[in-house]
């Protein structure tokens, strides 16, 4: 039986007490496999959100999308491959940290004059 949804933010906000409440009644809280997702926004030359969170183990689904320019995004220590971020167009990857840290995704795709700064940074915890 699943309870709380698996997404970082309803995590957040459900409270302690609530947590304490369920483990006296025998529930397990967090059960679900559903991944988080978490949407990301593709622009000259940002992110946004610039930073997301992210849980070691925890399978996370990036939905990107691009409201202007073709940008890109990759990481080999979270075993994402190039992928092309364009307008009208939405790409789902998924990625399931190993190891707690923060991991700083660089736009793969030349963009332009501010592609060296346009970072995505992904902070894992456990
Ligand atoms: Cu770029």
């Amino acid at each position: 039986m699943c309870v709380v949804d698996c997404t970082i933010m309803t995590r957040r906000r459900f409270s302690n007490t609530a947590f304490a409440a369920l483990a006296v009644l025998g529930i397990p809280a967090v059960a679900c496999a559903e991944p988080s997702v978490v949407t990301v926004h593709a622009s000259n030359f940002q992110f946004t959100p610039s930073k997301i969170q992210a849980r070691v183990g925890e399978e996370t689904i990036l939905r990107l999308t691009s409201d202007e320019g073709v940008h890109g995004i990759s990481s080999s220590e979270l075993g994402i491959s190039k992928t092309l971020i364009v307008p009208g167009k939405s790409v789902d990857i998924a990625f399931t940290p190993a190891t707690a840290g923060t991991y700083r995704l660089h736009c793969a795709n030349f963009c332009g004059s501010g592609h060296a700064e346009m970072l995505l940074t992904v902070q894992a915890e456990k």
